[in-house]
């Protein structure tokens, strides 16, 4: 029996945020966000930048702003928000394929192998040059990332477009998310979610540390429970 029809599910897209879940650049995002914060003498708590996950660059701005009880014009907004993103690149400069979290190359390799259809969701403007960096851009022929929508995770669109562009309905897909904004994002898309790394999502529908030792047909068994 394929894996797609195993246990009457029909699961035949897995869709793949960037930040946290293929590659842990929120540290680098969050060195990025502190050396924003220091010009304004406002110090980011790990606390507050796991709040950032999965968060647009323009939202993210707007919370530490708020935070450090600033406030700016939109242009000086935009500015530091550029400014925070040459920075961030520049941190980027050193990522390579040894920065791919564990398991995440063996798992897309064996999905490929069993015809599932992959695509990358991600809020990242960054998501193609961050995905070259790591050696694994063409891995994915579907990247839909935060230069293609308008609206933020939570809100489903980043899904329901990598879903369009697959020709899948949302029912037959899975979206791995390291954000609580993204678990809700696939739950509003109604596709399974799997939580990846962190502790305290909620309501997805499976949770992992991380992809070491997961096949597809374990994923497939695990969300017909
Ligand atoms: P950029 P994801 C998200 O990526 C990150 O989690 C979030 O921290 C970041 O602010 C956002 O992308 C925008 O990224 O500044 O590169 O456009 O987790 O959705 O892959
Ligand atoms: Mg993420």
């Amino acid at each position: 029996m394929s894996l797609a029809i195993m246990h009457n599910l029909e699961i035949k897209g897995l869709i793949f945020d960037l930040d946290g879940v293929i590659a842990n650049t929120a540290d680098l995002h969050y060195r990025a966000w502190c050396k924003i914060g220091d010009q304004w003498g406002f110090n980011l708590s790990s606390a507050q930048n796991e709040e950032l996950r999965g968060i647009s660059r323009k939202d993210s701005i707007l919370k530490i702003a708020n935070w450090a009880g600033k406030s700016f014009t939109n242009e000086e907004l935009d500015a530091f928000a550029f400014e925070k993103n040459k920075n961030y690149l520049s941190y980027c400069q050193t990522l390579g394929t040894k920065d791919i979290l564990p398991g995440v190359f063996d798992f897309i390799n064996s999905s490929i192998n069993k015809d599932l259809k992959l695509a990358v969701g991600s809020a990242s403007k960054n998501a193609k040059i961050i995905l070259q960096k790591l050696g694994i851009l063409d891995l994915f022929s579907i990247i839909v990332d935060g230069n293609m929508v308008q609206n933020s995770k939570p809100d489903p669109e980043v899904f329901i477009k990598c879903a369009e562009i697959l020709e899948l309905e949302p029912k037959s897909c899975v979206v791995f998310e390291d954000s609580q904004a993204g678990i809700q994002a696939a739950i509003n898309a109604g596709m399974f979610s799997v939580g990846v790394g962190q502790e305290d999502l909620e309501s997805c529908n499976y949770k992992i540390k991380n992809f070491e030792g997961l096949s597809p047909k374990q994923l497939i068994n695990q969300l017909s429970n």
